[in-house]
């Protein structure tokens, strides 16, 4: 659009040029009015005005307009060695609201994407029940249903940032989540089908992708609010999120929510698979490491501005936007500076207050043009508040990666680019 910018307008009506002077008049002084006054986009007739568009179903299954076609889920190549094993991240600097769109949910996966066929996919429930039973998506699809909207975040979610400040983008340094609502079964009525022995204390669902990801879950929570979904945001999953079955573990960290959820173990014991031993553990500066840490705490990131969402508007009124989430309930509270954390003003939540779910937070200033270090703090509705990166690092030391909720710093500079810093 900028490309029409300066061009004279052509054939201006007696008019139309009347109107634009009118507009200039109503903005008169400003840069902004001798522009209107010339701007073909006010004073011509546009393509788009004149002639008709597509009819329906020129577009079966509909997709975004291809003006925001850079807003994608992007990966960082050197992360790992395999694309089938790696990570991509939720463009947050681009979204507004509480809900992820489906495509444009991270993706984690440990042996790339598996495609199945829903007819030709299994439940099982074994282990220490009266009957293990094998269940069609049909069968399941008898069980009572409800629907929640969860977030779901990678406990390796802004691991990169444990030392210091690296990845120059809010995608890249707290992209590993993304909130959907969820269609499913609670994974009660499941267990209660299949009848769990007295002796049953954990769960151990399983992929049937090429990876097998299994996770020990203790049984309180499988029996809590976990759930068997197979809709995200009233559509079928995507193959990139388990279709057709996914385990839903509310609030806790995203490896136990099982995609392709093939089967479930009930056991006496957990599992000590790989992925609570060897992964998903948080090795502490003794030597010693945390492991069974399940639930995501408390966290905030500002979404924009951020580095890859610049300030293109210079001084006056600024929305400063964000994110907070807690794996152990609602989000009462965010606060906001921009002076790098000596001053905190109370931002305003707007949209719904769910629990274990994104809250959207806005902060509107009147930028004086100045250099700004903007951090956002959360506080769920427990009283707890998310912590500095050095109030982590004296807990649990620098080699972590796992769980790291610290308050994010942006640098937005005079001329309106953003760094990532830290300022702890
Ligand atoms: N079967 C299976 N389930 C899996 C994974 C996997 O590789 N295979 N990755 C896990 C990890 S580490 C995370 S963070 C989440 C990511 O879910 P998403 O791809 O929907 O964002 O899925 C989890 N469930
Ligand atoms: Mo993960």
């Amino acid at each position: 659009m900028s490309d029409t910018k300066g061009s004279p307008p052509q054939n201006l009506s007696r008019r139309s040029l009347l109107k634009a002077g009118l507009a200039a008049g109503a903005v008169a002084g400003s840069a902004g009015a001798a522009k209107a006054a010339g701007d073909p986009l006010i004073t011509e007739v546009q393509d788009w005005n004149r002639y008709l568009g597509d009819g329906v179903q020129a577009r079966p299954y509909g997709t975004p307009s291809e003006f925001e076609s850079h807003v994608v889920r992007r990966d960082v190549e050197w992360l790992t060695a395999s694309t089938e094993s790696s990570v991509n991240f939720t463009p947050l600097h681009e979204l507004d609201g509480i809900i992820t769109p489906n495509g444009l949910c991270f993706e984690r996966h440990h042996g790339g994407i598996s495609e199945i066929n829903p007819a030709d996919h299994r439940l099982m429930i074994n282990g220490l029940v009266d009957t293990p039973l094998v269940f069609t998506m049909e069968d399941l699809k008898r069980f009572p249903r409800e629907n929640r909207v969860y977030f779901l975040e990678c406990a390796a979610n802004s691991g990169m940032e444990w030392r210091g400040s690296q990845l120059n983008g809010c995608q890249y340094t707290h992209g590993m989540v993304h909130c959907v609502m969820y269609t499913g079964v609670p994974l009660k009525l499941i267990l209660e089908e299949a009848g769990i022995k007295t002796n049953a204390k954990w769960v151990m669902p399983e992929g049937a992708d090429a990876s097998a990801m299994t996770r020990s879950i203790p049984m309180e929570k499988a029996l809590d609010d976990c759930l068997i979904a197979f809709k995200m945001n009233g559509e079928a999953l995507r193959p990139e999120q388990g279709y057709p079955l996914r385990l839903v573990v509310p609030g806790w960290e995203g490896n136990m929510w099982v995609k392709w959820l093939r089967r479930i173990e009930v056991g006496d014991e957990p599992w000590h698979q790989r992925e609570e031993t060897s992964k998903y553990t948080d090795l502490l500066a003794s030597g010693k490491a945390r492991r069974f840490t399940w639930v995501m705490d408390a966290k905030s990131v500002i979404t924009s501005p951020s580095p890859q969402a610049p300030v293109t508007h210079g001084k006056g009124p600024m929305v400063i936007s964000g994110v907070a989430w807690s794996g152990n309930g609602r989000i009462t509270r965010v606060d906001v500076s921009i002076d790098g954390g000596r001053n905190w003003k109370t931002a305003r939540i707007d949209g719904p207050s769910l629990p274990k779910a994104l809250h959207r937070f806005y902060l509107d200033i009147d930028w004086d043009g100045s250099d700004l270090l903007i951090q956002s703090r959360a506080m769920d509705e427990n009283g707890y508040f998310q912590p500095t990166k050095n109030e982590l690092r004296a807990a649990r030391g620098e080699n972590s990666i796992y769980h790291n909720n610290g308050i994010q710093t942006w640098y937005v500079k005079a001329d309106g680019t953003v760094e990532n810093v830290e300022v702890s």
